[in-house]
């Protein structure tokens, strides 16, 4: 169902200005040095609650320490950089957040209120907040998961996908603020290595095949998750960002899907160029969470909506992948 918006909201702003929370994460980075190159390196304000050495994101434009869990630090940061936009991409992950739930609830929820509230209170133009496939559980059907479906995760870190969805769909009704977001399936990347979650396998794989010819895998062999290559992310993230708001039903919750392969799909993918490449199978907890996630997701609700179509597929993905790994690392 079309949400309906307050009538005292023009929505159709543009943004000119962006401030990125975990800009020196997985999607963080690689997403901060777009934005620099579509918006001007001078309009985009990276931050982080850690600095990181060297950093191009760091050294790319302009850039703060923020915890997003401090709601003034929050604030002071929209207001000094002068953002019309915020792209959220703070938050502990599935994996870490079983390690320490409460930790994970902090900084998913309160940073996400944090988020929104600010941007109520600045008037801003757009929020992107991203939700995850961990939003879904065991009850929810696995294959071709629907857009509208049974949302009761099993991890903290689900708990705070879904209830991000909800508050800002909340945001959206009440007050008129524009958030969009998407749930991103496990996302695989040769720039920076992931934060913690249960999809980490699905690049970890890539570098241990470049560096050392073998990997030990944390989920089973047969193990299908959906997942998407780093260049679909960006563009998926910008697209929904960009997309003419008279042509969204949804907001803050499409499902957006790319590949649904297995841990040993991608072994059998890296081995076209690497014959000798062994993996060895060794279940651990994150098994039980990647259980309870779909093996594939219905998008037809992103296509229809903002045009979505992925570019990338596990072959092509992966020769990508060993190239840009082998000139990086060895
Ligand atoms: P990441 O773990 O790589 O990066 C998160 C960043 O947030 C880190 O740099 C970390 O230092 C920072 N951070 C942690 N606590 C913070 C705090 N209190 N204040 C400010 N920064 C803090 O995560 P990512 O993979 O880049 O994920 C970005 C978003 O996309 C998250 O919302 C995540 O849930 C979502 N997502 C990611 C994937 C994926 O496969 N990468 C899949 C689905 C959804
Ligand atoms: C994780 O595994 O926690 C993330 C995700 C799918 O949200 N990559």
């Amino acid at each position: 169902m079309r949400t309906s918006f307050p009538e005292r909201q023009d929505m159709t702003r543009d943004f000119k200005r962006i401030l990125v929370t975990g800009a020196l994460g997985q999607i963080g980075s690689e997403l901060t040095a777009e934005l620099r190159s579509r918006y001007g390196s001078d309009n985009v304000t990276a931050s982080d609650i850690k600095t990181v050495k060297e950093s191009p994101v760091m050294e790319g434009g302009p850039w703060t320490v923020l915890d997003v869990t401090d709601p003034v630090a929050v604030e002071e940061a929209v207001l000094r950089t002068k953002a019309d936009a915020v792209f959220h991409m703070a938050a502990i992950l599935s994996a870490t957040g079983e390690q320490n739930p409460q930790l994970c609830w902090k900084v998913n929820m309160d940073g996400t209120i944090n988020i929104l509230e600010a941007a109520r209170k600045q008037d801003l133009a757009r929020v992107i907040i991203p939700s995850s496939i961990a939003a879904f559980g065991p009850e929810t059907p696995r294959d071709s998961t629907p857009q509208e479906t049974v949302l009761r995760p099993r991890t903290m870190y689900g708990v705070t996908k879904v209830s991000g969805e909800l508050i800002c769909d909340y945001y959206a009704r009440k007050y008129g603020l524009d958030v969009r977001g998407l749930r991103y399936p496990g996302i695989i990347s040769s720039e920076t290595l992931p934060g913690g979650g249960t999809t980490d396998y699905a690049v970890d794989i890539y570098y241990k095949a470049v560096l050392e010819g073998r990997y030990t895998c944390f989920v089973r062999e047969d193990t299908m998750l959906p997942m998407m290559y780093m260049p679909d992310c960006i563009k998926a993230t910008l697209d929904l960002a960009e997309a003419d708001f008279d042509s969204l039903v949804h907001h803050s919750d499409f499902n957006v899907g790319a590949l649904s392969m297995t841990a040993g799909d991608i072994a059998a993918s890296i081995r076209k160029h690497i014959p000798d490449f062994q993996v060895e199978y060794r279940p651990d907890y994150r098994q039980a969470i990647a259980d309870t996630w779909p093996k594939s997701v219905n998008d037809s609700a992103a296509r229809a909506e903002w045009g979505w179509e992925p570019d990338w597929d596990l072959d092509s993905m992966t020769a990508d992948m060993l190239e840009r790994l082998r000139s990086r690392l060895l």
